[in-house]
């Protein structure tokens, strides 16, 4: 799916604002005085706990005047993100639904308005998380008859218009998608979707604009010669302009491959280290609100710490930070909202399910088939992005239980076939073992979450140092392929201290890291190092969350803790003696 560009041949009308705001309502004239900031979480805007707890629809509303000189032209409304399902209306008439809170939809309401007039925007959106949504929750109803929202995830449940909504103009006959494949050759396959079928011709502008290839045809190999390649940490950015008579589209694209090999992660060809987080889009007041200073500051702070990479966990980013990334030589393994599956983690650290994770009654067919959907979605939206060099189709699944396999199967070849350039992996629970997981055979490179010195052995180091050693082992001898760790980390609270192994003192969290590191240089096929977190974040309430989740590298303010400095000289050299692409 295209992102919305202003072109000569399309317009823009940016929505973001504030929009009235109200939890009963529908498209009728929303009888309220609250107003909502877009883009944000609508959760801590408002003192309210009503609102902060509200499960099911709340609803925003605002008037849009569309362009007068758009006579002619398809009206089209782009929401880049309704958490965690939709419905847009235009006046009173129902224009769009959606399903799944982490990626973009879109209408055509060409036929309910007019240029130059106004009409009133209507979007409902529905924070409701059941059996069968990605990710999944539990909706219960309480003793006085208030509805109540839990989930498996360890992250608060923001909702609401959290990213940019968009009025947009294009052409009847417009270019709809385009997919763009490279080799390190310079050679650019290309295949342009249009609304009709009609002639498309192709050029390539190289940074400062000139044309270095061209072609005819929607779909077709052309080649760069003396290609700059995107690099880790140097980028390099191509455009390729699709034309037809009428529209005109410039998709930027990098030229890089991606490769597994034995048990090496190839970036361009050359071995590639993975350092970096596993981050969470969780602000103060916006919940999970796009913000471009944030974007800024934290894209500036993994600069600082030595990180070339991050994971977008557990949910698709918004598509500025994606292309953020493109442009600043970011790497990332970009994640599907699919966390969760898995019922063994809300039985606490014993690992026995109350009930099968995968079954007809609990994770099945219905679930599966939103998993999907949450794949195809992401891969169509990101997969231009050259940052982008792994898919992650789930954060610790039970991937140990019964009905993993003929769960994952299916969406393991569905990703491939989505796109066959990217490898594909999953973040490995730890009750998930190299004995008893039933799925990473299926999958490219073993992503490893493991908590020994945390959640296990708690602040015996010297146990968790054996302990970590022995499983990884495990992962690498039995599957011979790369692997990383996709998360690893100890809660901290910045300001307390201690002489010993405390567990929250920044000396732990120091400490704990430390014990991490000593045991991955000594596993050879090792190829990267994802700390959680980057930032301290937001979670529902639990005797063992204070205010959040306090594995952040830094603050939720983004004041880095003690273990940021250590970090920092750890990855620093590291880019020396590592190989970084
Ligand atoms: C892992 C989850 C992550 C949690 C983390 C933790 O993947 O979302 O926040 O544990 O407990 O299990 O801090």
């Amino acid at each position: 799916m295209l992102k919305p560009r202003s072109t000569p041949t399309r317009e823009l009308v940016n929505l973001d604002g504030l929009w009235r705001f109200a939890l009963d309502g529908g498209p009728g004239p929303l009888d309220t005085t609250l107003e909502a900031a877009v883009p944000a979480s609508y959760n801590d805007l408002f003192t309210d706990s009503a609102i902060r707890d509200h499960v099911g629809w709340a609803w925003y509303q605002r008037q849009v005047r569309v362009p007068r000189g758009w006579a002619g032209e398809r009206v089209v409304l782009r929401v880049d993100a309704a958490t965690h399902q939709g419905r847009v209306y235009v006046d009173d008439v129902l224009v769009a639904e959606h399903v799944g809170g982490y990626t973009p939809f879109e209408a055509d309401i060409t036929e309910h308005v007019r240029a130059g007039q106004e009409f009133r925007l209507t979007i409902g959106v529905n924070n409701e998380l059941t059996g069968t949504t990605i990710p999944p929750g539990t909706i219960t109803v309480s003793a006085d008859g208030r509805r109540r929202q839990t989930y498996l995830h360890d992250f608060y449940n923001y909702a609401g218009l959290a990213r940019s909504v968009w009025l947009c103009s294009r052409p009847a006959v417009h270019v709809e998608d385009i997919t763009i494949v490279t080799a390190m050759d310079g050679t650019v396959e290309y295949a342009v979707e249009t609304s009709q079928p009609v002639p498309v011709r192709v050029r390539v502008l190289d940074a400062g604009g000139a044309e270095v290839a061209a072609g005819e045809g929607a779909t077709g190999t052309i080649r760069i010669e003396n290609v700059t390649l995107w690099r880790p940490g140097a980028p390099y950015l191509y455009e390729l302009v699709a034309e037809i008579d009428g529209d005109l589209y410039p998709q930027p694209f990098g030229v890089r491959t991606v490769e597994v090999r034995g048990t090496e992660f190839l970036i361009n060809g050359e071995p590639f280290y993975f350092t970096g987080f596993g981050r969470h889009e969780d602000t103060p007041v916006r919940g999970k609100g796009h913000d471009n200073a944030y974007l800024v500051h934290d894209f500036q702070l993994m600069d600082w710490i030595g990180a070339n990479s991050f994971r977008t966990s557990h949910y698709p980013y918004a598509e500025e930070v994606m292309e953020f990334a493109d442009r600043h030589g970011i790497v990332v393994i970009d994640e599907t909202a699919a966390v969760g599956l898995n019922l063994a983690v809300a039985s606490g650290l014993t690992g026995a399910p109350p009930r099968p994770t995968f079954s007809p009654d609990t994770f099945g067919e219905a679930t599966r088939e939103a998993h999907a959907q949450a794949i195809r979605e992401l891969v169509a939206r990101d997969k231009n992005h050259p940052s982008v060099v792994m898919w992650c189709i789930a954060n610790e699944p039970a991937s140990n239980e019964e009905g993993a396999r003929e769960y994952f199967e299916p969406l393991v070849e569905l990703t491939r076939e989505l796109d066959p350039t990217r490898p594909v992996t999953y973040a490995a629970v730890i009750f998930a073992t190299h004995d008893n997981d039933r799925i990473a055979d299926l999958f490219d490179v073993l992503c490893i979450n493991r908590y020994y010195g945390w959640y296990v052995a708690t602040g015996d180091l010297a146990t968790a140092e054996t302990y970590l050693e022995h499983d990884l082992r495990g992962w690498a001898d039995r599957f011979g392929k790369p692997i990383m760790m996709s998360e690893y980390g100890a809660d901290t609270m910045p300001g307390l201290h201690s002489v010993w192994d405390t567990p929250w003192t920044e000396e732990y969290q120091q400490a704990y890291l430390e014990m991490n590191h000593r045991v991955f240089d000594r596993i050879e096929a090792f190829v990267g190092e994802h700390v959680w977190n980057f930032a301290d974040f937001q979670t529902s309430h639990g005797i063992h969350r204070v205010d959040g989740n306090k594995k952040g590298v830094f603050t939720r303010d983004r004041r880095p803790k003690a273990a940021a400095h250590a970090l920092r000289a750890r990855w620093r050299s590291l880019a020396d003696r590592k190989p970084q692409g």
